[in-house]
């Protein structure tokens, strides 16, 4: 019974995801100033999709619409540490970058202390990078990069704020 309960929600969540993307399709085709620069569906990374929606490990990414922004061809991207109205969130939640490319997570100084922790081991889906950027800490300003050389996904989070959805994802092809 639990698996149908779990497959039921799934559903859901997918479905639910349908609705942003299709309105995103819809204002691209009629904006289309976009530069060309199109972004990625989560739907074609499920462990993305997963990581982000699902409840299992952690809270629902409160600011993750199903895309991926596409951030590729650039040799640093940022992702700011404490977004959102409650400075509980990463933003882009989930971003796609070229291999090689330096990730640079910068602290708002928002809503507490926050750290960044990709440990496949305490996550559900599959993640291909582990690191962390030590205790939570919570000054604006603050920086933590990575460069990630290797084509894969890294799912991370924040450990203070897991239960509440403060989750992220770089797509690295
Ligand atoms: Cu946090």
């Amino acid at each position: 019974m639990q698996s149908r309960l779990e497959v039921t929600r799934r559903t859901y969540l997918w479905l639910a995801g349908l609705v942003p993307l299709t309105a995103g399709l819809a204002g691209c085709s009629e904006g289309g100033d976009d530069g060309g620069d199109e972004e990625l569906s989560g739907e074609d990374y499920p462990a993305v999709d997963e990581w982000l929606t699902e409840t299992e490990v952690g809270g629902e990414a409160p600011n993750y619409d199903g895309t991926i922004v596409n951030q590729r061809e650039q040799d640093t991207v940022q992702v700011d540490v404490g977004a959102g109205e409650d400075g509980i969130a990463f933003e882009p939640a989930a971003v796609s970058v070229s291999t090689g490319t330096t990730v640079r997570w910068e602290w708002t100084g928002e809503g507490g202390a926050h750290n960044v922790v990709a440990a496949p081991d305490d996550q559900i889906g599959e993640s291909d990078y582990e690191f962390s950027s030590g205790d939570p800490v919570d000054e604006e300003g603050e920086t933590y990069e990575e460069t990630l050389d290797d084509a894969g996904i890294a799912l991370y989070h924040c450990e203070p704020h897991l239960s509440v959805g403060m989750k992220g994802a770089v797509v690295v092809e």
